[in-house]
Parts: C-alpha cells; structure tokens; sequence
C-alpha cells in the first residue's frame, strides 16, 4: 500500500464493530478490514449496557492493525460512524458519568406518553419529522430524568463523538447522528429549540454541531502511542451516523433508486433533497433523518437481521441444532421451505427487546391466524418472508409520499451476504436489486474522509460511480408469481409494516 492516501473507517454495528483501511485514488478504492470484533451488551442489575471500553479497546487494537497494514503507519485520516440515538454523559471534568445504555434497554417504557403530554405527536412530527421509536433519544433522555448521572452531567455525547473525544480530547456533536436525536429541524438543519424548551432539554449539553467533512481533532499522543501509528494523524467527521455512511455507499447510477440498509436493522427508503413532514408521511411513520451535502434519509427503520440473529441465539443456547447453528446451512434449508406460508409485521416494536425471538415469531402467527413454524428453517423463512414484505412495503410507501419514482432497489450492508433475502427483496418489489457492497458504511465513511483531503473530488454522483465501477456488486431480478406477496400482505392488514405511529 501507498502511504499517500490510506483511510481508517471505524465502523460500529450493532453486531460487530470493524476498522477498515481504505485505499483510495481517482479511479482505485480498495479496502482491507484491519479488526473485526463483537459488540456484545451486558445486562447489569437490570438494565442492558453497551461494553463502551470494550469497544474503545476494540477501536485502538483496529488502528493498531490499520498501522501495520500502511506504509510506514501512516493514515492520511480517520473516520468514525456508528449506530444512533445512544449516548454517554460526561462530567465538567470529561469523565464519563454511567455506562451509555443500549437502545433496547426498557427503560424507555412510557417515555413516549410523558412526551405526549409535553407536546402533541403531530407538532413533534412536523417539528423534527422522525419517526417515532420508543428509543429515540429524546425518549431515553425522559427515562434518564433524575437519575444521577443526567443531573450530574456537564455534556451529553452520541456514540461516534464519544469514540472521537476518547481518541482526540475534541468535543462536537456531528450533525447526521444528531438527526435521530429528534432535537434537530430538518429544514434548517440546526437544532429544534422550541421541541428542547417544551421537553425541558437543555441543549448546552450538546457540544457544537460539526459536518461531514469537517476536522474534528488529531489522535492524542498516547492513542499515538498505543496504536503504532505515526502522528499526526486527523480525525475527520464523516456522516456518523452508520446509516447515513451507508447511504453515500449506495452505488447508484441513476437518481431513480431505492436502497435498503439491511444489518442489524433494515433501512429502506429514498434519498431526497428535502424533507417530508406531512401528516401522512408521519401516520406511515417515516423518518427524515440528515444525510452527508444537504440531502434527506427518507426511510423506515425495520426489524432487519436482528431477528434472525436473536432466533440463532436462542437455538444456539438450547442446543436445537447442535452445539452451533450454521447459518449457510440454515439458508439453504429457508430456501426450500414453502414459500410466504407465514408472514409478521417486520416494523412491530414488539421485536425490539431481546429473548425468545422465536416464540414471539410464533406467537404473532398464531393471532393474525397463520401457521406456525415448527422448525428453524420455517421460522427463518418467516422471518426473511416477513423482512422483504416489509422492505416492499417501505419502498412503495417511501414513492407515494414522496412523489418519486423507483426503478432499482440497491441493497447494501451484511444483509448482502444474504442471497435469499436479495431474491425475496427483489420478487416482492417486482423491480431488480442490486446488491453490495457489504461494508457500505466504512466506504461510506472512507469516500467521505478521501473527498475531504483531496483524493477524489465531487458530489454523491461521483462517489457513487467510484463504487459501482469498483466494488462488486450483484443483480437480482424479480421472479414468482407477484400477486403472492399481495395476498401475504393482506394477511397483516393495513396498519402493519409499519410500526405503529402513535
Ligand atoms: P451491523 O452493522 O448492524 O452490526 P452488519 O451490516 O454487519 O450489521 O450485518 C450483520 C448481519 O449480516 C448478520 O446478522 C447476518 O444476518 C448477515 N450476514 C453477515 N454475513 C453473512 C453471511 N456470510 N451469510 C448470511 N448472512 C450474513
Ligand atoms: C443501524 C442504526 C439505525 C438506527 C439504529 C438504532 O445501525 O443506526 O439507523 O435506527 O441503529
């Protein structure tokens, strides 16, 4: 490798977090995952965690390995997106105050009502137009009230600007991740000071917004130190939001395309220039989240692979398949099983929490009057059945609301490596998808930082073309018989597959 132009992406999934070396030129991006490692959560007296030091420790063992991968250890930046809406508090000193809660902690229960009371759904709606999520942080900042870290605490962090302060001492709030907040105006794209004052939030808490693109602090001498690296190193703010890093690693040719995210969660929706803040837009419970140069991540967040992985968790632990499942195995089996025999609402929140996924995947059968699963294989059919109703669903909603028309559906993240959900993505939209690359969010996150330091030039268009002439990518056309994936979803009945806006 050169030394001129090797990028770090610190990628944070829910399931896994990665630091990626792109390499990047006008017509070359080659990336090499340095460090892979899993982001387990802990449940501690009750309530569900996530390890942060674990995954900080993850993140200097990655820059660690990006070093020994560059010529002389040199990186010309490094970025950092992860998963939204979670943070930590910090002390006026910069001490950390509690472990940063997991998004799927209960915490939140009821939070969603005290909003309500405080200010209408519609006026919030109309104000921030995100979708509601019962974790979203405006809730979990109503559960967090009185609690001694939230009265102690000097700053309030999302995830990637708290990865960024531990590895530069630089404080800042990047913009795409304070979108999911809900204390952002979409139009104005600066904080929504009316919805703070009526939720009694305090906005000082958050450092001063940042842009894609914009500096955010050179490692310290001692992350120097630990990761081999040689200094100076920048940390350039990328769209840190994963979604929205993932979004700009959509390899579209045309402006007339669809994407779905699909890791943990799936993302599906449009990119637009402006947000959609109509009453419909929210009874159909679509977000408008912030993406990199002034655009708007039009989407639906859906249950995604988490079910599937919280149903391997559960047969794992109860030896149902032996001592591991094989998930390979497991898809070729899904593949033969009978076809859209039982479908769920993929949006429902009641898949959030962890446990008994399979259970709860049987039990929602049983009311909408279905069959039930009897084996692994019928239940993980069910799941990517249910998953591309839901995908269909969001894409169809996203044109009507919208106005847009949808000619490709490109299906980035893990999901990718999924060929099965690829084909039932493709069968139940009617429209062929493309699918890659995988680890759209570190290229995301890398095009971003290359851009930024003069290694390509442009806007999204051109980003894009790198990928598609770069990356590998394959095409899925629609099969089957249409009108089936009709007849599923009348199973579920109008209000599903979306997740009930309240
Ligand atoms: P996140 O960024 O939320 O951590 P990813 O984008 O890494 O998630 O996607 C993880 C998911 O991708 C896994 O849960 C799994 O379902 C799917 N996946 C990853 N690799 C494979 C594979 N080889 N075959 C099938 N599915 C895969
Ligand atoms: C995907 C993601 C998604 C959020 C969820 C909390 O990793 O960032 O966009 O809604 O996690």
């Amino acid at each position: 490798p050169t030394t001129e132009h090797c990028f770090a992406a610190v990628d944070l999934g829910a399931s896994s977090g990665r630091v990626i070396v792109g390499e990047v030129a006008p017509d070359r991006l080659t990336l090499h995952e340095a460090h892979r490692f899993p982001n387990q959560p802990t449940r501690v007296l009750g309530t569900l965690h996530w390890n942060v030091l674990s995954l900080y420790q993850g993140v200097l063992e990655g820059l660690n390995a990006a070093a020994a991968h560059t010529a002389h250890n040199r990186l010309t930046s490094i970025g950092i997106d992860t998963w939204a809406v979670d943070y930590g508090l910090l002390a006026a000193d910069g001490t950390l105050l509690a472990n940063p809660v997991h998004y799927r902690d209960t915490r939140t229960t009821g939070a969603a009502e005290r909003v309500a009371a405080a200010l209408p759904p519609r006026a919030l709606y109309a104000a921030t137009g995100i979708q509601h999520l019962p974790f979203n942080t405006i809730y979990q900042l109503m559960a967090a009230q009185g609690t001694s870290a939230r009265t102690a605490a000097h700053r309030l962090l999302l995830i990637p600007d708290l990865i960024s302060y531990w590895l530069t001492g630089e404080l800042g709030t990047e913009l795409t991740n304070a979108s999911t907040t809900q204390l952002i105006d979409p139009r104005t794209r600066g904080w929504a000071t009316p919805v703070a004052a009526a939720l009694g939030i305090d906005l000082s808490l958050f450092p001063p917004l940042r842009h894609p693109g914009d500096p955010a602090g050179t490692l310290r001498p001692e992350v120097l130190a630990e990761t081999g690296l040689a200094g100076p190193v920048p940390v350039t703010a990328v769209g840190s939001h994963d979604t929205a890093s993932a979004v700009v690693g959509v390899p579209a040719t045309t402006p007339d395309f669809a994407y779905i995210a699909t890791g943990t969660w799936s993302l599906a929706g449009l990119e637009l220039d402006a947000p959609v803040l109509t009453e419909a837009s929210r009874a159909a419970n679509f977000t408008n989240e912030l993406g990199v140069d002034g655009t708007v991540r039009y989407l639906r967040n859906i249950m995604g692979l988490w079910m599937l992985q919280e149903c391997v968790r559960t047969w794992n632990a109860e030896h149902t398949r032996g001592a591991g499942t094989d998930l390979t195995a497991l898809l070729q089996e899904a593949a033969r099983a009978t076809p859209l025999r039982s479908v769920v609402d993929a949006g429902d929140p009641a898949f959030i929490a962890p446990d008994h996924m399979p259970d709860r995947i049987a039990d929602a059968c049983r009311r909408t009057g279905q069959p039930v699963p009897r084996t692994p294989a019928e239940t993980t059919r069910c799941v990517l059945d249910s998953l591309a109703l839901a995908h269909r669903r969001a894409i169809e909603d996203a044109t009507r609301l919208s106005g847009r028309t949808v000619r490709t559906v490109h299906i980035v993240g893990g999901g990718v490596h999924n060929t099965l959900l690829c084909q039932l993505t493709a069968d139940a939209c009617g429209l062929p998808v493309v699918a890659g690359p995988a680890e759209a969010a570190a290229l995301g996150n890398v095009l971003v930082q290359a851009r930024t330091a003069g290694a390509i030039t442009g806007g999204l268009t051109d980003l894009r073309a790198l990928l598609h002439s770069t990356q590998p990518l394959r095409q899925y056309e629609p099969t089957g018989d249409h009108s089936a994936w009709d007849r599923a979803a009348a199973r579920l009945g109008d209000a599903q597959v979306t997740g009930a806006a309240t």
